[in-house]
């Protein structure tokens, strides 16, 4: 497993690269070891000017910062900050999506519409705002306004919270974690963090599980629903993975990302006779717009649009020398993007006024003029066409289809139309349990060798898997995302998977579609009348780097579901801190987070905890 990925298309372009003297992400980890002692552990400080501080790991002096914090506090906060910067991440797109549908319903936005008024109306519903007898304009007007009410704290408590199990906002009352607005938990940690505010570990991963769930049960889950209103509501649908998807005679457009507003404009655009006509004036076949990262995940879920790869895979779809445009909007876009490209005829186009990147091209994309944007950026895509190097081009061939599309709705409506058949395999022991497989690349482990070696081990053992992010396209690339890996499936989610025509591993979307598997379990639990930490249920994000990562892991324990984390996180020098989220939050919370790199060992924790759970369930094992 010494590789640098278990993926061939992308051995083939890191081959490439070496030969051709690109840098990769693979080159700079090199370059950067040996990485910081005090960084991996957690315990540096630099929160005032007193410092910078660091703690002896090795229990010599020092043992505390100038102002005498000490490891537990320092690596709290500092893992507080992570969890703010994931969940500020996560929210600030919900916001914007809240804002699209708010002026889309406005009549202010151009190319935009209300696709799915049924889901809409339902949570109008569950806003409580009336919408009988009213347009779907004037409903989304009145949502929209109530859920940007949800960023601030007008009613002290997130309307979503209502989704949970009771015996789970029971808890979340009891131990005094229940989320009151999105922007205020993350201004807290910002707050409690500074020099001499929050100093105890305890308190401080309160309100860090706080601001987490703020970010599942809140801005993620506004993400997701707005999202579904304004985009469609996701069914499943086939498309092609991996970057053999890229093809020599068209215009490829990589999009990369996470926000839909932007690439389900250009995949729209990218329809349009005159564009096409323009592509083929140049030589071109035609316009193949790819996704890559969770920007693709959201246009894969909606269209089938192929998916040329996950993260560490957005420097290689450049070194194909195909790639005329990539296309960036928010997070997960490595700044070497553009170095790499300036080495072949790739033009990197920003368009978020929140991230810019030296050396690339900016068009600044905006709702309301959206359409137009997205005409002009395919038509720089189509005007570089000319410009590719024939001698650096190489496309691999590696080329997988996927079914994705789960949204709950599809879900079941695979199982027509109740979650009963599932909560009936579950009872029966056909499937053992479900395991959320989530998260990102990172080449402190070989690329995709976690996500595959962890979710085949699972299915194996008749557990079946729900992912998102790039998880699920190094999953995609695998073949794991279609009926027939029902094939390597064990007996009984076999046989489920096959009656139902579903694959073993469901794809559910990008990462903020975490909260469809938040909702999905909580519709489980509440079908059992049961808590959320009493499923046999696990998550786990084997290849995780992102801050968002870390407020996921955390309001998934947050929400009573043990998590393994396959990278270890910077905590482990602050001894008493690293027990309160192994163990510790066990008794507070009904989970706590294991950290384990082999994803067999991963696997074998996941099948005890599922088995541990059946039992109290009073399930066979
Ligand atoms: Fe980013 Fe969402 Fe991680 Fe992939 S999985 S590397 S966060 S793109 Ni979200
Ligand atoms: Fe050092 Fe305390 Fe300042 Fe951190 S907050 S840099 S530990 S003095």
């Amino acid at each position: 497993m010494g590789e640098k990925s278990v993926d061939q298309a992308s051995l083939k372009m890191l081959n490439k690269a070496a030969q051709e003297g690109i840098e990769t992400a693979w080159d700079r980890y090199e370059k950067q070891q040996p990485q910081c002692g005090f960084g991996l552990l957690g315990i540096c400080c630099r929160n005032c000017n007193m410092g910078p501080c660091r703690i002896d790991p090795f229990g010599d002096e020092p043992q505390e910062g100038v102002c005498g914090a000490t490891a537990d506090t320092i690596a709290a906060r500092n893992l507080l900050r992570m969890i703010a910067a994931g969940a500020a991440a996560h929210s600030d797109h919900g916001r914007d999506i809240v804002t699209t549908l708010y002026e889309t319903a406005a009549g202010e936005t151009q190319g935009y519409q209300i696709k799915d008024e049924g889901k809409l109306r339902a949570l109008a519903a569950e806003f409580g705002i009336p919408e009988e007898g009213r347009g779907k304009e004037e409903i989304a007007r009145d949502l929209a306004r109530e859920a940007m009410e949800e960023f601030g704290m007008v009613k002290g408590k997130l309307q979503f919270l209502n989704r949970a199990p009771e015996k789970r906002r029971q808890l979340w009352e009891k131990v005094g974690i229940t989320p009151r607005g999105v922007d205020r938990e993350i201004v807290e940690v910002m707050h409690r963090t500074h020099i001499g505010v929050d100093n105890d570990y305890v308190n401080l991963t309160l309100h860090g599980v706080r601001t987490a769930l703020s970010d599942g049960w809140g801005g993620s889950m506004f993400a997701t629903e707005f999202s579904d209103v304004l985009f469609g509501t996701p069914q499943p649908i086939k498309g092609q993975s991996n970057l053999g998807v890229l093809k020599e005679d068209q215009v490829n457009i990589v999009v990369h990302g996470h926000e839909p507003v932007l690439s389900d404009m250009i995949v729209q655009a990218a329809r349009e006779d005159d564009l096409l006509a323009a592509a083929q004036e140049k030589g071109a076949n035609g316009i193949n717009v790819c996704g890559m990262c969770c920007t693709g995940n959201e246009i894969l879920m909606r269209h089938g649009v192929p998916v040329a790869g996950n993260f560490l895979q957005q420097e290689l779809a450049v070194v194909t020398g195909v790639v005329d445009a990539m296309v960036v909007d928010v997070q997960c876009i490595m700044p070497a993007l553009t170095q790499v490209a300036r080495c072949y005829h790739t033009k990197v186009i920003s368009t978020s006024p929140k991230a810019r990147f030296p050396g690339a091209d900016h068009v600044p994309f905006s709702e309301q003029t959206a359409l137009d944007t997205a005409r002009k950026i395919i038509m720089m895509a189509i005007d570089n066409f000319s410009h590719r190097k024939e001698e650096l081009i190489q496309i691999p061939d590696e080329e997988m289809e996927y079914m994705a599309g789960f949204s709950v709705e599809a879900i079941i409506k695979a199982l027509g139309g109740s979650l009963d058949p599932l909560l009936d395999a579950i009872k029966a022991g056909q499937i053992k349990g479900i395991a959320a497989i989530v998260g990102c690349n990172n080449p402190k482990i070989s690329h995709d060798y976690g996500h595959l070696t962890l979710t085949r081990e699972l299915i194996k053992n008749d557990v079946l898997v729900v992912q998102t992010g790039c998880a699920a396209i190094a999953c995609a690339k695998a073949g794991l995302l279609l009926p027939e890996a029902a094939d390597e499936a064990g007996p009984g989610l076999g046989a489920v998977c096959k009656a139902l025509g579903i694959p073993p591993v469901l794809h559910m979307g990008s990462c903020v579609d975490i909260s469809r598997i938040l909702v999905t379990a909580a519709a489980i639990a509440n079908a059992l009348g049961v808590d959320m930490s009493d499923l046999p249920a696990a998550g786990a994000a084997p290849e995780w780097m992102s801050e968002k990562a870390v407020s996921i892991g955390s309001y998934v324990i947050g929400s009573g579901i043990f998590t393994v984390l396959g990278t270890v996180p910077p905590v482990l020098g602050a001894k008493k801190f690293t027990e309160l989220l192994t163990q510790g939050a066990q008794d507070v919370l009904g989970a706590a987070f294991a950290v384990e790199t082999d994803p067999m060992k991963a696997a074998g924790l996941i099948l005890e905890h599922i088995a541990a759970k059946r039992k109290g369930l009073g399930l066979e094992s």
